[in-house]
């Protein structure tokens, strides 16, 4: 037997094994992240055991790729020193998307599958009702309402941002639109749609969905490129919105020093391409630059640095392999050498990553300028420290709690706050702060 057909042979038993606890008690069958969740499954059993492993990966790798540098995967293991306190803010909530803190110890929290944005008080655990006055969405899949954040003008403007699943003619997009949050809280004023990421789609998967505001006041939107074979190689297209950072002002106007503004045949929108499903975007704290983390296929999640007019390599190149166990594409890792951005760090096996945030605070000094990512499947928070642009260690944090981690953001007191997909929000903040 060949060297090859011998993994193929070892891919696909893994495969039944996981088809098998795919089917024995996920509530979510439906989209690969659950099917992450189950390779998740195998590799966590290992991973209580080996503390000789020098990574924070303990299992052996799903594919055969080579980093192309020797940060790119794979970091060494850190631990945090400081003494923390954890604990479940609120629980009982749905799927809770995305959040923002638009008040001292108050956030805005998106649920995805009733489409509520709700009000939770960090310091009494209290929730709101829902707020009046948001958009319909549709909610099938991975579909919902998605992320949320404020203008940085909100105190004067009170404007508050969304992602969402919207219906149109052919399928769904991903949707950007804003109202104003009325003085006394209940509901959403004057909500209109400012941008659709076309073209429409019938699927359920990939939305992508991360907002966040730049310097300048205008907003990066992140898409995915609709999951399917072979609408995902619209990742590629300069006519298509699927698969892309996107760049545009509070009306969802392409902003005027975007980089395809001059290229007749590119939507003026576009800020980079070549992306899968970015569920993760922060500003690095210190460089400014644009980062953003990537859900890969089987391995292959990606950490990059946006780039204006940079292509990221989907569906061509990928440190990843398909669900089916076949290559992707060709089979290329290699982002470089085929004139593609190469990930400033890579997954493998993966870490299902979904919103992240840096910990821009003083409060645990040892995190400054950390890199937070909530990890669906496994389901822990992966903390990643960063030196020169380069990955130099990593993290798994809360894995004993088992959850869904969906979004991440760092208050201004310095706690780091993490929803999951089963309703709970915790706050992890050093043992002694705050009460
Ligand atoms: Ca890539």
């Amino acid at each position: 037997m060949t060297k090859v057909s011998w993994s193929r042979l070892m891919f696909f038993t893994m495969l039944i094994f996981v088809l098998a606890l795919a089917a024995c008690g996920n509530d979510d069958t439906t989209d690969e992240e659950s099917t992450n969740d189950s390779d998740a499954a195998t590799e966590e059993s290992a991973d209580e055991s080996t503390d000789t492993n020098t990574s924070a990966e303990s299992e052996p790798k799903v594919t055969k790729f080579e980093p192309a540098f020797q940060e790119q995967t794979r970091a060494p293991k850190v631990v945090t020193e400081t003494e923390l306190d954890v604990e479940v803010v609120v629980e009982g909530l749905g799927v809770s998307w995305g959040m923002v803190e638009f008040d001292t110890n108050r956030l805005l929290v998106t649920q995805r599958e009733s489409a509520e944005l709700l009000i939770i008080n960090l310091e009494d655990g209290s929730v709101s009702d829902p707020i009046e006055g948001t958009p319909e969405v549709n909610n099938e899949g991975q579909g919902g309402l998605l992320d949320v954040t404020i203008a940085p003008d909100f105190d004067e403007s009170r404007l508050v941002f969304m992602t969402f699943s919207q219906d149109i003619e052919g399928g769904t997009v991903t949707a950007v639109g804003k109202g104003v949050l009325s003085e006394d809280e209940a509901s959403l004023e004057d909500f209109e749609v400012i941008f659709q990421a076309v073209p429409a789609y019938d699927g359920a998967l990939h939305y992508g969905g991360r907002i966040i505001f730049d310097d300048d006041g205008n907003l990066f939107l992140t898409t995915g490129e609709r999951s399917d074979d072979p609408i995902r190689e619209r990742a590629q297209d300069l006519d298509a919105y699927l698969g892309k950072v996107i760049h545009i002002t509070q009306d969802g106007e392409a902003v005027d020093t975007n980089p395809f503004i001059e290229d007749e045949d590119a939507l003026d929108g576009i800020y980079s391409y070549g992306h899968r499903n970015i569920q993760g975007v922060d500003f690095h704290p210190e460089t400014g630059d644009l980062w953003t983390v990537e859900f890969g296929p089987q391995a292959g999640d990606e950490l990059n640095i946006i780039k204006p007019g940079s292509n990221y390599g989907w569906p061509i190149v990928s440190y990843g392999i398909e669900y089916t166990g076949d290559l992707v594409n060709d089979g290329i890792s290699e982002h470089e050498e085929q004139g593609f951005v190469e990930p400033v760090y890579y997954w493998d096996p993966t870490s299902a990553p979904s919103g992240m945030s840096f910990y821009d605070n003083d409060t645990i000094p040892e995190w400054k300028n950390n890199l937070f990512i909530g990890g669906l499947a496994p389901n822990y928070i992966v903390r990643v420290v960063i030196e020169n642009g380069l990955v130099v260690g990593e993290e798994r944090l809360l894995t004993e709690e088992a959850q869904r981690f969906r979004d991440i953001l760092v208050t201004e007191d310095g706690a780091l706050i993490a929803s999951t997909d089963g309703g709970m929000i915790y706050k992890i903040s050093a043992a002694g702060e705050g009460d």
